[in-house]
């Protein structure tokens, strides 16, 4: 009785008859069409086994420089130091062909690298870099050119798998033979590692938040013997988890430098494990195609080739082609500037402000740089903290925030206070952006028009709603009160400091609540400050630019609900607690289970319709826009894949293969910092 005398209350005091302002909720309008954008690139879409495969090839050859380290007898040969059966890349999927060794990919990042502790959750300052130094059992970034009847993530340090008869048991060999960049040897006691000392020890957080929920609760691995482990699930044949067996989420690390820091086997405490490899240290050994040899804070992080890289072309070169990576240390719009000026590589160009600019200067036929437009697979999304019961220990301010979050008719009334048109808008004018509710991105394979409900921008109707909710201005400051304290409404929000598209949108969604009398107050935080608090739940709420799940549905799947303690991103167990899901969010977490849980593509479209339904119609996130990024790279490289998406499975530096990437001989430059070189050990100074 109290709740509805204080709405009751609430309403009144809004000067207006119930009935007229229940008649003025939110209600649900058609979705506008997206205005016409058609990708630049033309993909031209293959089969996994038009990529790769693996095999022996009766000879391998090496750049010479490395050869001079052979005769030094300083290194194996190069027969060493391959798998029994190396990848192979195949041609007839590289545009130019088989490469020649030589030259650099200068990217240009706006992180910064904290370690090398991936696994116990070191961010390496992303653009690339942990991309490069992590190889995952399998890979699904290349996966935008692949048919859509033979759509499954790519083989990669897991070779092949079976199912069990009763889909119940997954059995998966590894490439055999293979060497982590220091020449340890890569095997099952890497994988186990992983998953019993990072994955499944709760005090670990590897920084692809992967955990035992992650592949389907309940979930168990084993080591069958030194190249193959098997898994078993509860559910028959969940296909859907060879996704989440990609990057980010199941990239093992070298267990023979990892374990001895752990502090089940040593005196560390789990912080001294997750800092054990610091910014300075370098050689961390790595699958990957280049390992870390200079870190210049600020500056630069130089990468060199893996003598030891378990991937050749058909011609029996083992690849890299290109013998270093450089990292410039600055930030994500110097990113843009540097790519289309021709003193940076590549880029993302994915904040839309600066789209017109980069536009006009790559449209130069002098331009040193191909600009490429993909779909639109770049959304921001507003995350409500929807956990009442104490993830990231809320102050009582943030408390009630919390409460009001959990409350559907404080959701809709936020949804309807966005003009998503202006948000775009206030990104940039012409055909780009989007209008966006939330959920699955439109135009994507599995978005269903249909199912996704609409609530169109409306002040009346979020006023409207945040009456229902039981806000009023009972004090006429023009902004609403709590019913019960009298207290403002005041609410965080959380907002990445590196990107002008964040702050930008922010600006929007501050100015559209103080239009309905909300008080937002941004919290502006810089990079890895940022993802701490995105973490650790020190949100009301956040503005988040939108990862893979919401733009394919099967890559992180788990992700789209609160399928396990800590699977969303704004919705996790507080400590040694429980996720206290809203009754919609259970549904979606059971038709999620259930899209995992079945192969039948039909039952899965129909299952996420149903799942876009119930996100958008009980704005599970306030969707903000939408709209295409666009590849830049400079036009001296090949083997750049044709319509590569800057984002969709993964980004662009996964989904271009830079390890099979190459410069023509007569377009070389003479970028290399360490020309000749190879890493030295672990730790070691860097260049041996
Ligand atoms: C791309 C990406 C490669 C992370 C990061 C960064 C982090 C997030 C996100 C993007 C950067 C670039 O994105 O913006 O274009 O190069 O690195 O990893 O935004 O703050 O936590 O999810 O991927
Ligand atoms: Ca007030």
């Amino acid at each position: 009785m109290k709740k509805f005398t204080t709405l009751y209350a609430g309403v009144l005091a809004l000067g207006v008859s119930a009935t007229a302002v229940l008649a003025d909720g939110a209600t649900p309008a058609p979705l506008p069409e997206a205005p016409k954008f058609d990708a630049q690139g033309q993909v031209n879409f293959v089969g996994i086994n038009d990529i790769l495969e693996y095999k022996a090839l009766p000879e391998y050859k090496e750049p010479e420089f490395v050869t001079e380290y052979v005769k030094a007898g300083k290194l194996p040969p190069v027969n060493d130091r391959l798998p029994k059966e190396p990848m192979v890349y195949k041609s007839g999927n590289m545009k130019d062909g088989v490469g020649v060794y030589g030259d650099v990919m200068r990217h240009v990042i706006g992180g910064r690298p904290e370690g090398w502790n991936y696994w116990a959750g070191q961010i390496q300052g992303w653009g690339g870099i942990d991309i490069g130094l992590q190889e995952c059992l399998t890979r699904t970034g290349p996966l935008f050119q692949v048919k859509a009847d033979e759509l499954a993530p790519l083989p990669n340090v897991a070779k092949s798998w079976e199912w069990s008869e009763d889909g119940k048991q997954l059995t998966m060999h590894l490439i055999e033979g293979a060497k982590w960049s220091d020449g340890d040897a890569f095997d099952a006691d890497d994988i186990m590692y992983h998953w019993e000392f990072n994955v499944l020890d709760p005090e670990v957080n590897p920084l692809g938040n992967e955990t035992q929920e992650t592949f389907g609760k309940g979930s168990k691995l084993e080591k069958v013997d030194a190249y193959t482990v098997r898994w078993t699930f509860e559910n028959a044949f969940p296909t859907q988890v060879l996704y989440s067996m990609a990057y980010p989420t199941f990239c093992p690390g070298p267990s023979h430098i990892l374990a001895p820091q752990h502090p089940k086997n040593s005196k560390n405490t789990y912080e001294q494990y997750k800092q054990a490899f610091g910014p300075s240290y370098m050689g961390m050994p790595t699958l990957g195609a280049w390992v870390p040899v200079e870190h210049r804070p600020d500056d630069i992080v130089v990468l060199r080739r893996n003598p030891y890289f378990w991937k050749v072309d058909e011609s029996g070169q083992q690849l890299p082609y290109l013998n270093e990576m450089h990292y410039r240390l600055s930030t994500w719009a110097d990113r843009d500037v540097q790519a289309v000026a021709g003193t940076g590589d590549f880029s993302n160009l994915e904040q839309a402000e600066n789209y017109v600019e980069s536009l006009k200067k790559a449209a130069d036929p002098a331009s040193p740089a191909r600009l490429e437009f993909g779909q639109r697979t770049i959304a921001y999304s507003l995350h409500f903290n929807l956990s009442g019961n104490g993830w990231g220990k809320p102050d009582e301010r943030g408390q009630a925030v919390r409460e009001l979050n959990r409350n559907i008719h404080f959701r809709k009334g936020v949804t309807s206070m966005l003009d998503r048109q202006r948000l775009g808008d206030s990104l940039v004018k012409g055909p780009f952006a989007a209008i966006y509710p939330g959920g699955i991105h439109p135009g994507m394979s599995f978005f269903d028009a249909g199912s996704t409900v609409y609530y169109p921008y409306s002040v009346e109707a979020a006023k409207a709603e945040f009456a229902l909710a039981g806000l009023a201005d009972t004090d006429g400051d023009g902004v609403l009160n709590y019913p019960n304290s009298g207290k403002n409404v005041e609410i965080t929000m959380l907002v990445n400091a590196d990107y002008q598209s964040d702050k930008s949108l922010a600006e929007g969604v501050v100015a559209m609540g103080e239009a309905v009398g909300l008080r937002v107050i941004p919290n502006i935080v810089a990079g890895n400050d940022r993802e701490a608090a995105r973490k650790a739940g020190n949100f009301d709420w956040h503005v988040w630019r939108n990862a893979s799940e919401f733009v394919t549905a099967v890559q992180n799947t788990e992700r789209l609900a609160p399928t396990g303690p800590s699977t969303s991103d704004w919705h996790k167990a507080p400590e040694g607690g429980e996720v206290d899901l809203l009754d919609f969010e259970k549904e979606m977490v059971d038709v999620v289970n259930k899209f995992i849980a079945t192969k039948d593509n039909a039952e899965r479209k129909t299952l996420m319709a149903q799942y876009q339904k119930l996100h958008t119609e009980n704005v599970y996130t306030a969707g903000l826009t939408a709209y295409p990024g666009a590849l830049i790279v400079n036009k001296r490289f090949a083997n750049v894949a044709p319509g590569a998406p800057i984002f969709m499975f993964n980004w662009a530096e996964d989904n271009i293969i830079r390890e099979r990437v190459y410069v023509p001989a007569d377009k070389q430059q003479n970028f290399e910092l360490y020309p000749g070189k190879l890493p030295d050990v672990p730790g070691g100074k860097g260049v041996m």
